[in-house]
């Protein structure tokens, strides 16, 4: 399996519950590397490129409030298979059909408040990788 790299964002809510080291610690149980990572509070332009995709969803407003109405921890991940296998640990994107022992399951109260993001794909992971890091701030590990 190749070495992969994803972004993942631990989001306001789960930055406002003191839970960022146990989620961390899930990655890193997991066999996958932090290799770049910040705090940071996106602001509202920021979190509508970054969700661009979702711009004509009936949610989108939503999420953008939710994004912005904290600081969030932006990650680089690495390791192998990555994009999945934080998928994986993550869990469903709403939190009532997230599987026992995943984030969301553990950490997400609802659809929109569910703790964590992660890169869907090899593309998007490319993308939002370079949305939020330049490429001397990903520190490679393997
Ligand atoms: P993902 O985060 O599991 O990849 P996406 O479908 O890419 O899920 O949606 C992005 C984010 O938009 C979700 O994490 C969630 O916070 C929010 N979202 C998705 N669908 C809904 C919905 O039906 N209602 C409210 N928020 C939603």
């Amino acid at each position: 399996m190749a070495v992969e790299r994803t972004l993942s964002i631990i989001k306001p809510d789960a930055v406002a519950k003191n839970v960022i080291g146990e989620i961390i610690a899930r990655f890193e149980k997991a066999g996958l590397r932090v290799v770049a990572a910040k705090m940071q509070q996106l602001s509202r332009e920021q979190a509508e490129g970054f969700y661009a995709e979702h711009k004509e969803r009936p949610f989108f407003k939503d999420l953008v409030d939710f994004m912005t109405s904290g600081p969030v921890v932006v990650q680089v991940l690495e390791g192998e298979n990555a994009i999945v296998q934080n998928r994986e640990l993550m869990g469903a994107t709403n939190p009532k059909e997230a599987a026992p022992g995943t984030i969301r399951a553990d950490f997400a109260e609802s659809i929109d408040a569910n703790a964590v993001h992660g890169s869907d794909s090899a593309a998007s992971a490319e993308r939002e990788v370079a949305y939020f890091f330049a490429a001397e701030e990903v520190c490679a590990r393997s």
